[in-house]
């Protein structure tokens, strides 16, 4: 029987044939190929559009760091060819126009519930079948529930005492209200220096009257070196955009650069210096390929050269000497913490009278509380008229979460998580049949340029769940020895790396009381996608399946 047959039998028997949660660029292409496979699909969405983070995150500055000719699909030709991006790194306005473009030639929306939230989930082991409902109390049943939900986007705000007593406005940059807020005149305070922080920071310094910063942790940003793309050279990415694509799907990143050496070990110092000062000037993440990314994380020499020789370039930008050494990162190598990247001068931003930063680690001044006028440290008060929260997300597994999921014998999945995600492949969890995540944790999503990771988890659980409907099998879910093992491989390849000599969102360790446990997969794109490819070749291998007695669909 075709998969197509096997659908039409199922017709009836629950509302749709899936529900996925969320329509970014996970949810989205999910819908398409499952769509192409015959399937009904419901998808629900919180927001009132497509996007996803770029639905959510206006904050002045924001634009991605992946270069934009790898920010988007590779799946559709015409699109490819259609679309034609403005800079090297867009803003969000721009990569939001795009997935608008994309839901409009895929007709998209038409299966999409906008502004419905997703609150729960429970599956139901006699008919294989999951029932999911919505913050407005609708209840939809389905064979599959799929979460692209996406692995930062739940904001993450710290609970200071006093916000409530605050009589200024404040803002988390992941909610930022869509008719802008207007910063001129006012005393602006800023908490937060990762990405987001970086750019609203260079953003917004010199707009706002006066922009206090408070910094617990100094990153490495390397500059980006943004500029606009020219029409020769846009065409000649159109000409060779299949190329451009299977090399980046063969590399650990999932971007399409050379490196220009494995390791620094059999270089002189000046080679060394040579190699990464060319790559200064390219920027972004050609940067990380002076050496090979992986190796940059795993050799804690070839990292110390590099973590030094990007504090010099720091330190050169920032004019009072003791500003540039609160800026510059000696607490962790470089790459431990996601680095971000420098767009606008963000280091010379604080050689502004306007702009001044405030350090409130353990060894400077701690925020105490929001005050009625403010923010207070152990050291003082600094007024502000507005409060701007650039503190991240919930990464990883924070809107997952969020949900209240239900898997069998009525496990749920926050029990079963307590102690750190357990997955295999990052697709799918024991005890939750027919439930898979797109960039779930343990798969390498945050670690790649996300767009192509995103494309491998739909296609492979498309395939997955077309390899289902033809062999009559109701349910999947992961062995517990794969999953095992898959958690184990995991740990041991981020125990290898430099990643635990930072605390950072990669673990958890930014939200109080969550369990500090590297998350993504940190074996690269290339080894993760051979991976999988032989784990579906192979029949599923760590997988098991089920017929069920009262599912839509009894085997063949
Ligand atoms: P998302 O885009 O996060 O979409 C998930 C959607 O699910 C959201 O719209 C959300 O509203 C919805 N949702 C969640 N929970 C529910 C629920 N319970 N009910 C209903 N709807 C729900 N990655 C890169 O590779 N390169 C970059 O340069 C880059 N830049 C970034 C810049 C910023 C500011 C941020 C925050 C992230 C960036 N990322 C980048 C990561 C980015 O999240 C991914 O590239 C990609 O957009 C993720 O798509 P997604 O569809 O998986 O998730
Ligand atoms: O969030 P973050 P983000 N008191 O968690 C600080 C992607 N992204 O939104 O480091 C004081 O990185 C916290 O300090 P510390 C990208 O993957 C990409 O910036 O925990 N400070 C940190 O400085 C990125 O990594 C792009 O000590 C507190 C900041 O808040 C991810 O999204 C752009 C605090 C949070 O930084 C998340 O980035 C934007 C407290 N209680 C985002 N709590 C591009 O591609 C937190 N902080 C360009």
């Amino acid at each position: 029987m075709s998969e197509t047959d096997a659908h039409t039998e199922r017709d009836g028997a629950t509302d749709v044939d899936a529900v996925v949660v969320g329509a970014g660029f996970s949810g989205l292409y999910m819908l398409h190929r499952l769509r192409e496979q015959g399937f009904d699909v419901r998808v629900f969405e919180k927001g009132d559009d497509v996007g996803g983070t770029w639905y959510w995150n206006r904050y002045p500055g924001a634009r991605c760091d992946s270069e934009s000719h790898i920010y988007c699909y590779s799946f559709d030709e015409e699109i490819r060819q259609e679309w034609e991006w403005s800079e090297r790194y867009p803003e969000q306005p721009e990569i939001l126009s795009y997935l608008q473009f994309v839901a409009d030639r895929l007709d998209l929306r038409r299966d999409i519930a906008f502004e419905t939230e997703v609150t729960g989930a429970t599956y139901d082991a006699d008919a294989a079948t999951w029932a999911v409902e919505t913050a407005d109390g609708e209840r939809v049943t389905a064979r599959f529930f799929i979460g692209a939900m996406g692995c930062l986007s739940e904001p993450f705000r710290p609970d200071f005492d006093g916000l409530d007593d605050f009589e200024g406005d404040w803002y988390h940059t992941a909610r930022w209200p869509d008719e802008g807020v207007d910063l001129a005149d006012e005393h602006v305070g800023v908490v937060g220096t990762g990405s987001t922080g970086i750019q609203f920071i260079s953003e917004t310094g010199g707009e706002a009257d006066h922009l206090t910063v408070f910094q617990r942790t100094p990153n490495y940003a390397v500059p980006a070196r943004n500029r606009p793309l020219e029409d020769d050279e846009y065409e000649e990415i159109r000409a060779n955009y299949d190329e451009i694509w299977e090399r980046a799907r063969d590399s650990r990143l999932g971007m399409p650069f050379e490196h220009d050496h494995y390791s620094a070990a059999s270089l002189s110092e000046e080679e060394i210096r040579e190699t990464l000062e060319d790559r200064w000037q390219q920027g972004g993440f050609r940067f990380l390929h002076a050496f090979e990314p992986g190796h940059v994380l795993t050799n804690a020499e070839v990292n110390a050269v590099i973590s030094e020789f990007i504090r010099e370039k720091l330190r050169a930008k920032v004019d009072d000497p003791e500003t540039a050494e609160k800026l510059v990162p000696t607490d962790h190598p470089y790459g431990a913490k996601r680095p971000p990247m420098d767009y606008n001068d963000y280091y010379r931003t604080y050689n502004r009278d306007d702009v001044s930063l405030v350090d409130v680690s353990d060894d400077g001044e701690p925020i105490e509380r929001v005050t009625a006028d403010g923010i207070r440290t152990t050291a003082g008060e600094y007024e502000l008229d507005v409060l701007v929260y650039a503190t991240g997300f919930d990464a990883m597994t924070g809107a997952l979460l969020a949900i209240d999921i239900e898997g069998r014998d009525g496990l749920t999945l926050a029990e079963k998580w307590d102690a750190g995600p357990r997955t295999y492949l990052g697709l799918m969890t024991r005890g939750f049949p027919n439930l898979f995540t797109i960039t779930g944790p343990q798969s390498p999503s945050v670690l790649t340029n996300m767009p192509l990771s995103i494309e491998q988890h739909v296609e492979w659980i498309a395939d997955c769940i077309a390899y289902m409907d033809e062999h009559g099998h109701d349910a999947i879910e992961p062995t517990e020895a794969a999953e095992t093992q898959w958690v184990t491989n995991t740990n041991m390849l981020a125990d290898n790396m430099l990643f635990s000599e930072a605390d950072s969102w990669y673990r958890g360790d930014n939200i109080p009381g969550k369990t500090s446990v590297f998350t993504p997969f940190p074996g690269g794109l290339d080894m993760y996608r051979d991976i999988c490819d032989r784990v579906a070749g192979d029949d599923y291998d760590g997988f098991e399946f089920d017929q069920v007695a009262d599912a839509p669909l009894a085997g063949q």
